[in-house]
């Protein structure tokens, strides 16, 4: 029985950890995750590449990474691994999976007194022995009590992007077989949701057991769990479930709304088929003589009842229904709508690519500004600005911006920073450095734990700065890994909104912080939004869409996001919120 995507992805990252907890070189450790980040995504089992010798094609899989994945087919073990599973139980890896244990305190656990599982740590914690590891007081382990619970509440799902390019693949995939085939992602996806807990499709065709027998039949699959005339369920070879429903084409209306959701948004659209004497399904509407009114669009099922199309992303039953009911529901800012990207890195930090480069990709996508917002140099961050170097970069971000206007674009590199708010609530470039700058992020990436009111008062701090004018991912929240600060964010927003400070949705999918019901609070309460991609690579420009979608889901229009509006609006913007 060779290795599935799944077990190689697993080992990688099994490595990877490994490594980390042994405090290995940090970018092996990141050639490991990229490879089983990549092996995740993929389509067709690895046998395949190696097979075709394509391993080496893979993108994230170079030359060392492509002959261990052949060792790994081959052999069905790796010595590298082998090597590692010695110094490191498996069980010490599972730590890592709870929040707030990071590979040192995984090593600490396992060290000083001999953690080596799950159960061991949930032994310990309960006889409060955690405590006898110097500098861990009765918080660390009331925090990693709180980790364990959240650990075992969560299911696992995975992130919008990888949910994404697998359903991209399947629809690509069915429409080898039947070409111009009416399909598209559902469920959670199709609401924008930054987790998705397994995958909907939806397809429409007269003979539905075909497409239903082209599904369980793709290359992708790796079981079927259940098949039927009009539907299946299957496991891809990435993990991830499976679920197609195929319905005649009269009825791609109802069953579109029915498979989208949310499951509450769709028991309050029952109700109201019910209090006009119709019953709803995915078929349509059923009336009391036993009739059925099919749908061949969404927007009929809506109209039916009296009520203008409302988009997936607001189907969380929290108000969409009275907003429609009233005409007020929300023009929805779309990424056509985006001018501007506030907050990205380049080689000056933690970047991986030069301000000219990061700037020709924006330029490319369209981008009419951008803001290169380096970090400060501060703690760890390897390389960051100070005082002196953000001098150099100006006078290299203004021979670009020269460059451009002699070409005759009306392109725009602003220059910013992303300068860190210290755990005393002071930033971590002095005011002078700062005063000469387009534009400044402040974040908190240290000290996420401080108690409410201190870190409330940290933030507090930092947005009654005159020169900080965006707040970057606020909560500091890693999907299905971090929980945010505990932060007042009522208070939080309430000051935002005095003193013009934006406050960001930052796009990178593992954060989506702002959430969607944060932002939308933060929008109720006056505060205007940013909408950034935080790209440390040219590639992660794009991330923006999933920044997008995540201000959708908050309510957001065009108007209410900064970055919508033209430059000289934005760079005034700022001017005046210094008071
Ligand atoms: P997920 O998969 O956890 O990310 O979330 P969803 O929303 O994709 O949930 P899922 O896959 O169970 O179902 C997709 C949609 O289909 C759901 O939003 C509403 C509809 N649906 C599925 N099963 C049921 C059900 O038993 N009752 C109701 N009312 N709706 C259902
Ligand atoms: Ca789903
Ligand atoms: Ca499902
Ligand atoms: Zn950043």
């Amino acid at each position: 029985m060779s290795l599935s995507n799944r077990d190689v992805a697993h080992i990688f990252q099994a490595i990877a950890d490994s490594m980390e907890i042994l405090g290995e070189d940090r970018f092996r450790i990141l050639a490991y995750r990229r490879a089983s980040d990549a092996i995740g995504d993929l389509p067709l089992p690895l046998a395949d590449y190696q097979a075709r010798h394509a391993l080496e094609d893979i993108p994230g899989i170079g030359k060392t990474i492509a002959e261990k994945i052949g060792v790994l087919l081959d052999t069905g073990t790796l010595p590298l691994y082998e090597r590692l599973k010695s110094q490191i139980p498996a069980g010490v890896l599972d730590l890592l999976r709870v929040p707030e244990i990071g590979p040192r305190t995984a090593k600490r656990l396992y060290d000083e007194l001999g953690i080596a599982s799950l159960d061991d740590l949930r032994a310990m914690v309960d006889a409060g022995r955690l405590r006898e590891v110097k500098g861990f007081g009765a918080k660390t382990e009331q925090r990693i009590r709180q980790g364990l619970e959240m650990l075992s509440q969560r299911e696992q799902r995975v992130l919008m992007p990888h949910a994404m390019s697998t359903a991209e693949t399947l629809i690509a995939a069915l429409r080898e077989v039947f070409v111009d085939l009416r399909v598209t992602a559902v469920g959670s996806l199709r609401r924008a949701c930054p987790t998705v807990g397994d995958l909907d499709l939806l397809a429409a065709q007269d003979d539905t057991a075909a497409v239903v027998q082209a599904f369980i039949a793709l290359p992708q699959v790796a079981e079927v769990l259940m098949s039927g005339v009009m539907k299946a369920s299957v496991v891809l070879h990435s993990g991830l479930q499976a679920d197609l429903l195929v319905v005649p084409p009269p009825q791609w209306g109802s069953a579109l709304q029915h498979f989208t959701g949310s499951q509450a948004h769709n028991i309050r659209l029952r109700e109201l088929a019910l209090e006009r004497g119709l019953s709803f399904s995915e078929h349509g509407f059923r009336q009391a003589d036993g009739t059925l009114m099919t749908c061949a669009d969404e927007t009929q099922v809506y109209a039916t009842l009296g009520l203008p199309w409302i988009p997936p992303e607001l189907r969380e039953d929290r108000g969409e229904f009275a907003a429609a009911r009233s005409g007020t529901l929300p023009n929805l800012i779309t990424l056509a709508d985006l001018r501007g990207d506030l907050h990205m890195h380049s080689t000056w930090s933690d970047g991986r690519a030069s301000i000219a480069q990061m700037a020709a990709t924006a330029h490319a996508l369209g981008r009419e500004y951008i803001t290169i917002t380096d970090h400060s140099a501060y703690l760890g961050v390897t390389g960051g600005v100070d005082a002196a170097r953000l001098r150099d970069q100006a006078a290299e971000i203004a021979a670009l911006n020269a460059e451009y206007a002699a070409r005759g674009e009306a392109f725009r590199i602003l220059h910013g920073v992303e300068v860190d708010i210290t755990p005393d609530g002071s930033l971590a470039l002095p005011d002078a450095a700062l005063a000469d700058l387009d534009l400044v992020v402040a974040s908190l990436h240290v000290s996420l734990r401080q108690p409410r009111d201190q870190i409330t008062a940290r933030l507090l701090q930092a947005i009654a700065n005159p020169h900080v004018d965006i707040i970057a991912h606020p909560t500091g929240r890693i999907l299905e890994r971090r929980e945010g600060a505990d932060l007042d964010l009522e208070v939080v927003f309430q000051a935002a909104a005095a003193n013009g400070t934006l406050l960001e949705i930052n796009s990178n999918p593992e954060r989506l912080d702002l959430d969607a019901l944060h932002a939308r609070r933060a929008l109720e309460l006056g505060v205007t939004l940013v909408v950034n991609s935080d790209a440390h690579h040219p590639d992660e420009l794009n991330q923006l869409r999933y920044g997008i979608l995540t201000a959708r889901r908050a309510w957001a229009s065009a108007a209410q996001v900064a970055n919508t509006w033209p430059v000289e609006q934005v760079l005034k913007h700022c001017a005046s919120s210094v008071i």
